[in-house]
């Protein structure tokens, strides 16, 4: 049975209220199991609407679970994607503070800025050229669910876990790299804790983007030029503890910083 409008907004104000006060929440399928994954993205968009109320902007979007390591990691099998809100934005070398979330974790990413719109199904080659730029990030996902224990559906309706992300200074386009495998290294307090390739995700990042762009598409959507996507994670995620220092490096693009208070 189709969930009425009334429960769609009650559980987008359930996930929007323990995101604002960082509340850890039971599991939404605890108490409907039947919900699906159409409905978990109406959810979603039904709590992305309540932060524009509050005076947020939307600043793009997210690919998430892209790599097989994220996959095992959170026992789920498809990509799933959120939105960006201009709350999430950290400049390169932010320094955060661990008391402001649940449990956070950092994922080393590859990001693209669009450099004009594009909707519908789109070859990965046609999604890259309406990108401007790329280049590489670092995202904090912090799963408002209790012990970051959750299905595919509710992390969808959880907005993807989102809630940050820093994007490096160095801008490329991506016709001057091989997108396709760049090496990837995250480092904790100088201790390297993962390394990977962009080929991680979903074998290449324009996969992830046409993917992005088709999954929109679907509910009458696209993206739009100077939107930030960020194209999923190369490796597992990793807990940030208070006094972490994060970097990645990305061949031919960089370094990123996040520090953690
Ligand atoms: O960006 C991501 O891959 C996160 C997707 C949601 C699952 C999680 O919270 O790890
Ligand atoms: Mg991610």
């Amino acid at each position: 049975m189709a969930l009425s409008e009334e429960t769609i907004e009650a559980l987008a104000a359930k996930v929007d209220e323990a995101a604002r006060t960082t509340t850890p929440l039971t599991m939404l399928t605890a108490e409907l199991p039947e919900l699906t994954l159409e409905e978990a993205y109406t959810i979603q968009r039904a709590s992305m609407a309540r932060r524009f109320e509050r005076g947020e902007t939307p600043v793009g979007m997210k690919m998430g679970l892209t790599s097989r390591a994220k996959m095992e990691q959170m026992g789920v099998h498809e990509p799933i994607y959120g939105h960006l809100t201009s709350s999430m934005t950290l400049s390169d070398g932010a320094m955060i503070a661990h008391g402001d979330y649940c449990h956070p974790r950092v994922e080393p990413e590859i990001a693209f800025v669009m450099g004009e719109d594009i909707s519908g199904t789109p070859t990965p080659q046609e999604a890259l050229r309406a990108v401007s730029g790329v280049c590489g990030a670092l995202e904090i996902i912090d799963s408002r669910y209790k012990d970051f224990k959750f299905t595919l559906i509710d992390v969808v309706a959880d907005n993807a876990s989102s809630t940050g992300y820093v994007l490096g200074t160095k801008l490329a386009h991506p016709a001057t790299l091989e997108l396709g495998n760049l090496g990837m290294v995250m480092s904790v307090n100088g201790q390297v804790v993962e390394t990977g390739s962009s080929a991680a995700i979903l074998e290449h990042p324009a996969r992830s983007l046409a993917a992005l762009i088709k999954m929109l598409n679907a509910r009458g959507e696209g993206l739009k030029k100077g939107q930030v996507v960020l194209a999923g994670g190369a490796t597992k995620a990793v807990a940030l503890k208070p006094g972490d220092q994060v970097t990645l490096e990305v061949e031919g693009l960089g370094r990123v910083e996040l520090g953690v208070a």
